[in-house]
């Protein structure tokens, strides 16, 4: 019969051509082994790439790592940095004072506003007459723009040097003060207002706007 036959003359053929088919299949199934053994190997391997899966998705962290350097955009103000990130260090407008003028961001801080001007502009000085040698003296704004200092002695312009010397402390002299270009106490009321704590001339600079 075949399998006599077969089995006489392939017997060892037919358990090896049955061995060889199962040898085939038993070499799928080796390769089944093998995979087997990369199964085991994975049963082995797999947590590991089960935790490189993590890790990869534990990658993503880089998402935080990359938000640092992003500039957040926040309102500008007047600290030496670049707030809302346009690129500009503290570009601010100027500021608008109370009493005029304007503050303005230096080096991350607020400029002062300009001084107020209540009686006169700070540092300015006027002209007024004194009792003294020349009868020519000079007064200068206070910081604060109060009022006037001290009428200190000061030598009179060529203009009014004659006027001093001839009529001395006296409405001729503040008259040439006023005529020659100068800011005047007017002392000797020369505008007839009853007003001798004015000023006359050349008063622009000196007085509050
Ligand atoms: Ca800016
Ligand atoms: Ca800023
Ligand atoms: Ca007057």
């Amino acid at each position: 019969m075949y399998p006599g036959e077969l089995g006489d003359d392939d017997t060892e053929p037919d358990d090896q051509g049955a061995s060889g088919s199962i040898a085939t299949s038993g070499a799928s199934t080796g390769g089944a082994g093998v995979a087997g053994m990369s199964m085991g190997g994975v049963l082995v391997e797999p947590q590991p790439l089960g935790g490189m899966a993590p890790i990869i998705t534990a990658g993503s962290p880089p998402v935080p790592i990359g938000e640092p350097p992003v500039c957040m955009p926040t309102t500008e103000t007047c600290n030496g940095r670049d707030d809302d990130c346009d690129g500009g260090v503290d570009d601010l407008p100027p500021t608008p004072c109370p009493g005029g003028g304007s503050s303005f961001c230096v080096a991350g801080r607020q400029s002062q506003c300009p001084r107020r001007c209540d009686v006169c502009v700070p540092g300015s000085v006027r002209i007024c007459q004194n009792p003294f040698c020349s009868f020519w003296g000079e007064q200068e704004c206070a910081a604060d723009g109060q009022g006037f200092g001290h009428c200190r002695e000061a030598e009179p312009p060529s203009e009014c040097t004659a006027t001093a010397k001839k009529f001395e402390n006296s409405r001729q002299l503040e008259q040439c003060c006023v005529d020659n270009g100068y800011c005047c106490l007017d002392e000797f009321d020369l505008n007839g207002n009853g007003n001798r704590r004015e000023m006359l001339g050349a008063c622009g600079d000196i007085a509050c706007q």
